[in-house]
């Protein structure tokens, strides 16, 4: 027995990386504290951005009951607010990730010690820690599949990322009030130039030598952050900078040239639609409100007063445009037309798609008033092209990609929900 015992991943002689320790794990663990604080922010921030309180077609968990208590009408102003709050999500994930798996290691030979529990407190901690490590994961797991493969669980995503952000999150949160004390009072004690505080299990009883120092291995995990960094930020721009993207969907060279060579998120093509059904003598915007039914034309659109805006688009998978040039009819004339006169409404926004989750969307009231939303017929100066959404699309200031729905064929507004 005693000869086998340091061969098994229970036993603290099986772990012999000398890199292990309180200081190390304590590094890792407080850069994760300030990342994923940022992350679970910003993806609570990304679901109130889709107004789903607003309308069943927006809401992609309808049954998140008090989970959804902070909802709130996200604003319009800036304009490249969603653009910046869901690029610092997906971004700031992808570069966390190496960051993880090094704490995770760090701390693996906790998960193998026994007995799996002396005691209720220490069951109850354990527990907590599969569900802390499990969470984790899986919140990384379906992010990056859902970045890399779009939509690989086409309507599932957002409630497997939604409610397992509860899960992990609440564990995180007991994890940090019981770790965190701990970790700030070592990394000042070293900086201190104090010795480590020995033992919590973490550093091995026979380390072998060292190969590399721990500042080395904690800038090779930091260098291994940057290079992620450096390879995905770039999907929150054109041109150039979009190059520099080089493992992710949304990077490298645009798509096309000139005025529509913009992102496309989904083609026409894709999208089902009928290049007869946008045909000038065949499309009709229908605009629905208390005024009665009315049906516009493209050339009916264009006799309507047109104004310009400039506006990104920006998706939840992070990637977004710098801001493109719209033009078209503001939202809140298209309000007038349809009976309301002074304070515009929410709006139901219908495409010509049949199918799919994102062939519809709802729009706030506060969204249809500001003189930046458009129903664009334009952009930078040329028609639309039948991958942006010809004859008309959506765009609105700091509502993510989702809500622009593109080749728009009925708007109804007020009664919503
Ligand atoms: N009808 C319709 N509109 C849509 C979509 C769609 O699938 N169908 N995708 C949305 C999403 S998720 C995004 S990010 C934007 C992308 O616009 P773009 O393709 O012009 O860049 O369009 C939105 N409008
Ligand atoms: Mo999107």
């Amino acid at each position: 027995m005693r000869d086998l015992a340091p061969r098994l991943p229970s036993s603290p002689g099986f772990w012999r990386s000398p890199l292990r320790g309180t200081w190390f794990t304590s590094v890792l663990g407080l850069v994760l504290l300030a990342g994923i604080t940022v992350l679970f922010v910003t993806g609570l921030l990304s679901y109130a951005a889709y107004n789903p309180g607003l309308s069943p077609v927006n809401d992609k968990t309808p049954d998140k009951g008090i989970l959804g208590f902070y909802l709130f009408a996200w604003p319009t102003r800036p304009s490249w607010l969603y653009r910046l709050t869901q690029g610092v999500h997906v971004t700031l994930g992808l570069a966390l990730i190496p960051v993880l798996l090094a704490k995770l290691w760090s701390v693996v030979p906790r998960l193998f010690s026994l007995p799996p529990a002396r005691s209720l407190a220490r069951a109850l901690e354990r527990i907590s820690l599969l569900l802390l490590v499990g969470g984790v994961l899986f919140e990384f797991v379906t992010g990056v599949l859902n970045i890399q493969l779009e939509y690989l669980f086409p309507g599932s995503f957002y409630p497997l990322h939604f409610y397992g952000a509860w899960v992990f999150f609440a564990a995180f949160a007991a994890h940090v009030a019981l770790k965190a004390p701990a970790a700030l009072r070592t990394v000042r004690r070293v900086r201190a130039g104090a010795a480590e505080e020995s033992d919590d299990g973490l550093r091995p009883p026979r380390p072998d030598a060292p190969t590399v120092s721990r500042r080395g291995a904690l800038w090779t995990v930091g260098g291994g952050s940057l290079l992620l960094l450096a390879t995905s930020a770039g999907r929150s721009f054109d041109g150039a900078a979009r190059r520099t993207a080089l493992l992710t969907p949304r990077g490298g060279p645009e798509p096309g040239h000139g005025p529509n060579g913009f992102q496309i998120n989904k083609t026409a093509a894709y999208a089902g639609i009928d290049a007869a059904e946008t045909r000038e003598d065949t499309w009709r915007l229908v605009v629905v409100g208390p005024a009665g039914t009315i049906r516009l034309g493209r050339a009916d659109l264009l006799r309507l007063p047109l104004h310009s805006a400039a506006l990104p688009i920006a998706c939840v998978e992070g990637w977004s445009t710098s801001d493109q040039w719209w033009r078209g009819v503001r939202l809140r004339d298209l309000a007038t037309l349809a009976g309301f006169d002074d304070d515009p409404p929410d709006v139901l926004v219908e495409s010509l798609q049949r199918h799919g989750a994102f062939r519809s969307g709802a729009l706030r009231a506060n969204q249809v008033a500001d003189p930046h939303s458009l129903l664009a017929l334009y952009v930078n100066g040329e028609t639309l092209s039948p991958d942006h959404g010809y004859p008309a699309r959506i765009i609105v200031p700091a509502a993510p990609g989702v809500l622009n729905t593109k080749w728009v064929a009925r708007m109804t507004f007020g009664e919503l929900g």
